[in-house]
């Protein structure tokens, strides 16, 4: 039986993607790189590191050149991210979820993000999950289901009992590899191994009802 919920955050929760997409291009085009959605689809879910590796695409830079435009991106991102507020949170967010915890269902963030707290403060969401689990918790991020583990941990539940809401391909591959059940959004429907797909957050009530 499900008791909980798993939401990852950029893409899921809010449209930070937008920003991680447009503060990747901004270092790409300075590196005269060629960056577009379709690449920036393939670091959705991964870790900072392992997507300039992505960006950079085989070109060679030293560790401390990598670790700047790492820090440079991350500046970016954060000066987009500053400008957040409640307004930037759905209604069809917001209404899931306090539909779920009215529910006695548990909801919890499991995010591959370092920014996650931050992202959560600005946008005035950081007291409504029953457990936050982002990219300060892990070693390994997505496609490694660690984060999700660490998150079902924090919420007292079994993967088993977890449906995880995810828009990255290695996100829903992550959810598979630690036994959840995942729920694909966005980018991540084309995923084969999804057990349900949703358009809007708001769907996976209809998937309780079914139950
Ligand atoms: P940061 P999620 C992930 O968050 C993003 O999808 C991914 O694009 C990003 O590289 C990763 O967080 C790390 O983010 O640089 O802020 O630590 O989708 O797992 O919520
Ligand atoms: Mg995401």
């Amino acid at each position: 039986m499900i008791k909980g919920v798993i939401f990852d955050l950029d893409g899921v929760i809010l449209s930070t993607d937008e920003y991680h997409f447009l503060a990747w291009k901004q270092l790409a085009d300075k590196l005269d790189i060629p960056f577009d959605r379709e690449k920036n689809n393939l670091l959705r879910g991964v870790s900072r590191m392992e997507s300039l590796e992505i960006v950079l695409d085989g070109r060679e830079f030293s560790a401390e050149q990598k670790a700047a435009f790492a820090a440079e991106k991350n500046e970016t991102y954060r000066a987009l991210l500053s400008k957040m507020t409640p307004s930037d949170v759905s209604n069809d967010v917001k209404n899931t979820i306090s539909t779920l915890r009215s529910r006695g269902i548990k909801v919890a963030i499991g995010s591959s993000s370092k920014n996650t707290k931050f992202i959560l403060e600005r946008v005035g969401m950081i007291n409504d999950f029953d457990a936050i689990a982002d990219g300060n918790d892990i070693k390994r991020s997505k496609p490694d289901p660690e984060v999700f583990l660490v998150a079902a941990r924090r919420i007292g539940l079994a993967p088993s009992e977890c449906i995880v809401v995810e828009d990255a391909l290695a996100g829903i591959d992550a959810a598979v590899a630690g036994g959840f059940f995942p729920v694909a959004i966005g980018d991540a429907v084309k995923h084969p191994g999804a057990m349900a797909r949703i358009e809007e957050v708001s769907d996976i009530i209809a998937l309780f009802e079914k139950a």
